[in-house]
């Protein structure tokens, strides 16, 4: 008998091209790797950008759920891979891109390191990252604020509206 694979969680994100056929090659990438599963892939959603140089495109913005053997830094050197195969540069911080794969939450594992931080430190705190995500796994609970996918979006819309009203 096998132990069961863990599951990874990755957020896609594209404001630069052809926005769906840069996610659907992520996807047919992750597909496509050895040892890896994907479970769950959430519709696109067009999104406003946040923070990062004025003036950047919407992104299309999704999620996935997978099932693997890789490690998270096997993983994440395989999404990194699925970047550059979409031409990803990376000149400004937050700037516009073709292809961004963010490895979210790995089950049973947490690093701190340059290289890699688990749970994603901003999860939490990205509507563009929670909403796909609730549309796969609205009951998964975040590990930081002890929530729902579902009850922090409400939340943090909420959070975010306030925030507008207030200004
Ligand atoms: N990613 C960022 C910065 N800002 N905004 C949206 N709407 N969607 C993103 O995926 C995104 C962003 C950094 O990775
Ligand atoms: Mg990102
Ligand atoms: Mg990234």
């Amino acid at each position: 008998m096998s132990a069961r694979r863990p599951r990874a969680w990755i957020a896609l994100g594209s404001n630069v091209g052809a926005r769906e056929e840069h996610l659907a090659a992520a996807v047919a990438g992750l597909c496509a790797t050895r040892g890896l599963e994907v479970d769950a892939v959430s519709p696109w959603i067009e999104t406003e950008a946040v923070g990062g140089p004025a003036g950047q495109g919407p992104y299309l913005n999704g999620a996935l759920r997978v099932a693997t053997r890789l490690s998270p830094e096997e993983l994440l050197a395989r999404l990194q891979q699925l970047e550059r195969e979409r031409g990803r540069e990376r000149a400004v911080a937050n700037g516009p891109r073709t292809l961004d794969l963010d490895l979210l939450l790995y089950e049973g594992e947490t690093r701190a390191t340059a290289a890699l931080a688990l749970p994603h430190p901003r999860l939490e705190e990205r509507l563009f990252v929670l909403e796909p995500l609730r549309a796969i796994d609205a009951s998964l609970v975040l590990p930081g604020c002890k929530r729902t996918v579902a009850a922090r979006c409400l939340e943090l819309d909420a959070i975010l509206r306030g925030r507008v009203g207030c200004s």
